[in-house]
């Protein structure tokens, strides 16, 4: 295995990279700002992109991200920094809007294999959060797992397990404590040579604790044990690092705010759409029409109206996605008014109310 390899370089890169005979590939491991820091078969060493990707580049999205294969010429730039001509295709994606910019997507991490999804069994604790992040872990082509961190704080494990089991279909689900390093070697499992895991979730959750348990090592800072102190980030960049025995991670800096962009509602409500597709209208809102699947599965306790109502709730928030503030500002007017006929038929109306007046 050469150097890149470890770092997860496979043919789908290769065969990308093939097309620039004259460059080097590389990979980005950190980002500060325009400067990168990337890994190449001849080690480490920062990076920035040429002054033509800068020029011709459409959209935030498109710059590199720390995950990201890109090309690299021989020369050096000014401060003897690489520079960046390509980035290769990506395999995958884990995105949400800029904070902000609502039709704006924002790449946390890209061509990753595997997302921990961490939440702490303490505060942090909710699943219309979890659901939110899973719909955009599948949206990511990665495939999603749940880490459920500092089961050491809480009482009723078994409880917590059954709930989150009926939100995180089809995703595997983790726990682990500290205080427990067998729990952490479930995590190995997932983790193999050229695999890339990334690690998303809240502040504090644990996720440096976690890659420094796998790696043997503190490879990464961790906070001391204030668990009230909820305004500060410990990890401040997202870093990939490959572990001594293999397997490449991702660290994220929790979020503090996450909007999605581009979602997939079918895989995170798999359940909600069968039920959906029993109701007896097919225009059916499931508020109050008669043969609502929907309706009759919450009043039989067979769903949550937490999990609809958040279901409700991405579904529009996606629906905005690459609208601005002025369209978003209408479509809500649309949506409030559609059952008299939309905007237009209410412009229309306020125009006659005023004609009379005068
Ligand atoms: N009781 C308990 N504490 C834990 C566990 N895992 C992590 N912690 C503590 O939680 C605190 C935060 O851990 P970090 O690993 O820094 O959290 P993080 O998710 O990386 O946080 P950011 O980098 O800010 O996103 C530290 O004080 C850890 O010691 C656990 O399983 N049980
Ligand atoms: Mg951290
Ligand atoms: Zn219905």
């Amino acid at each position: 295995m050469n150097k890149l390899e470890k770092y997860g370089f496979c043919d789908h890169f290769a065969n990308q990279a093939a097309m620039y005979p004259e460059l080097n590939a590389a990979r980005i491991i950190s980002q500060h700002r325009d400067l990168y820091k990337i890994a190449s078969e001849k080690g480490e060493c920062l990076a920035e992109v040429s002054g033509k990707f800068r020029y011709e580049v459409r959209d935030v999205s498109d710059f590199p991200v720390v995950g990201d294969f890109v090309m690299i010429g021989d020369n050096t730039g000014d401060n003897s920094h690489a520079i960046i001509h390509e980035v290769l295709i990506r395999k995958s994606s884990f995105e949400r809007t800029a904070a902000g910019k609502a039709n704006q997507s924002q790449v946390i991490a890209s061509n990753i294999d595997i997302i921990f999804i961490c939440m702490s069994l303490n505060n942090d604790y909710n699943l219309s959060r979890l659901e939110r992040y899973l719909s955009a872990a599948w949206d990511s082509r990665a495939t999603p797992v749940v880490v459920l961190t500092k089961s050491d704080l809480c009482d009723k494990p078994d409880d917590v397990l059954t709930e989150v089991s009926a939100v995180a279909i089809g995703a595997e689900i983790i726990m682990t404590s500290s205080h427990d390093q067998a729990s952490y070697n479930q995590l190995l499992n997932f983790l193999k040579d050229g695999h890339t895991a990334s690690f998303i979730g809240s502040s504090g959750v644990g996720k440096s604790t976690l890659i420094n348990c796998l790696a043997g090592q503190q490879l990464l800072a961790t906070s001391e044990i204030r668990q009230d102190d909820k305004g500060r980030h410990t990890s401040t960049r997202r870093e990939l690092l490959v572990l001594p025995d293999g397997g490449i991670v991702i660290d994220t800096p929790g979020m503090r705010e996450f909007g999605v962009e581009s979602i997939d509602l079918s895989r995170t409500f798999a359940d909600i759409d069968e039920l959906i597709n029993q109701c007896r209208f097919n225009d059916c809102s499931h508020a109050s029409e008669p043969g609502c699947a929907v309706r009759k599965a919450i009043a039989d306790d067979q769903l949550d109206e937490r999990r609809f109502e958040n279901y409700q709730k991405l579904q529009k928030e996606a629906r905005y996605v690459g609208l601005n503030a002025k369209q978003i500002e209408k479509e809500k007017l649309n949506d409030m008014f559609s059952e008299v006929g939309g905007m237009k038929k209410v412009k229309k109306f306020i125009r006659s109310q005023k004609n009379r007046k005068l």
